[in-house]
């Protein structure tokens, strides 16, 4: 089985090391300190290699260990969590190819099975939840620092319980999570509900910028390097932006255009209601994601990115 096999490679590696998708969420990088800590239980250190990730998730144990650049020469194990394809590994792919032995553990629907092993749960609403049921097969100790690691993941991914594949199974992880003494505030507030003023200027240029197509179906705003430059923003302050416009009235989907550094584009992020399936509609511009929240890029100025992707948008509404 998958998960003996899993426990095996771990077991047999003497170098390993735990990577997640570009521009991480807080389920990313959760669910890596979450294996790095549950590795540690069988006699191992591995390393969790994040390039940038949001300061917002700094609160998280185990942090302090997250190493920029990894080790030259090839890990014996390498471990994907939370990540859909090898393209999306992004700088740790080079990490992910030249290991003996690859592993990805993940919650999304469209995956590539990209390792050697895969151990994929697409009816998880966070990867830390489908760790959760492996932690607990190979009989892992859940305590404090990890289980504020897994529950982290489980609420950003679930925007506090909210949206995805949240089943009364979620609750129940939660609940046994707090007794094994989760950190249930400070992971709200801090990974959640938490604002810098940097994140409340872009919301103040994007509510100047929306603009509603579809009979108000669709919003679209967007961000430019300009506007991070001018907000003084880092890393993650755009974190939650396109959630705001997703909550406006009659709005089914909801898109932020994010120019991008050094290529003539944009990172579009897309929010959806109920309806439509904005997986579907980033796989049409060679994105990915969840039915409810995805991403792609696009090449072009604003004016041709959103031609691009509202017409992306019309052709999966009329499907
Ligand atoms: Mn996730």
């Amino acid at each position: 089985m998958t998960l003996d096999n899993i426990k095996e490679e771990i077991k047999k590696a003497k170098t390993i090391v735990i990577l997640c998708h570009e521009s991480p969420d807080g389920d990313a990088v959760a669910s890596s300190l979450s294996v790095m800590h549950a590795i540690k239980q069988f006699g191992k250190n591995a390393d969790v290699v994040i390039p940038e990730y949001s300061k917002d998730f700094k609160f998280l144990p185990g942090s302090e260990e997250i190493l920029q650049k990894g080790k030259d020469e090839p890990y014996d194990l390498a471990i994907s969590v939370d990540c859909s394809d090898l393209k999306r590994l992004a700088a740790g792919k080079e990490y992910f190819e030249t290991a003996k032995k690859t592993i990805e553990i993940d919650h999304h629907s469209v995956n590539s099975m990209f390792a050697d092993l895969n151990y994929v749960d697409p009816a998880a609403p966070a990867c830390c939840q489908v760790l959760i049921g492996m932690f607990e097969y190979y009989g892992v100790k859940i305590d404090k620092d990890l289980a504020t690691c897994l529950l982290a993941g489980i609420i950003t991914d679930t925007g506090g319980f909210q949206w995805g594949e949240v089943t009364p199974e979620t609750f129940e992880f939660a609940a046994e999570l707090i007794r094994d003494g989760a950190k249930i505030k400070e992971i709200c507030r801090r990974a959640l509900r938490h604002k810098s003023k940097a994140h409340c200027e872009l919301e103040k240029i994007v509510y100047e910028r929306l603009e509603f197509f579809e009979e108000g179906k669709v919003a679209i705003a967007y961000l430019t390097l300009e506007d991070y430059k001018k907000a003084e923003a880092e890393i993650g302050d755009d974190e939650g932006v396109v959630d705001m416009i997703k909550d406006i009235e009659e709005v089914e989907v909801a898109v932020l255009l994010k120019e991008k550094e050094g290529v003539a584009g944009f990172k579009v992020s897309l929010r959806s209601n109920d309806e439509v399936n904005v997986s579907d509609v980033a796989m049409l511009l060679g994105g990915g994601g969840h039915p409810g929240a995805a991403g792609c890029f696009v090449l072009g100025n604003v004016e041709q990115v959103k031609a691009k992707v509202l017409n992306a948008i019309k052709q999966e509404m009329n499907k």
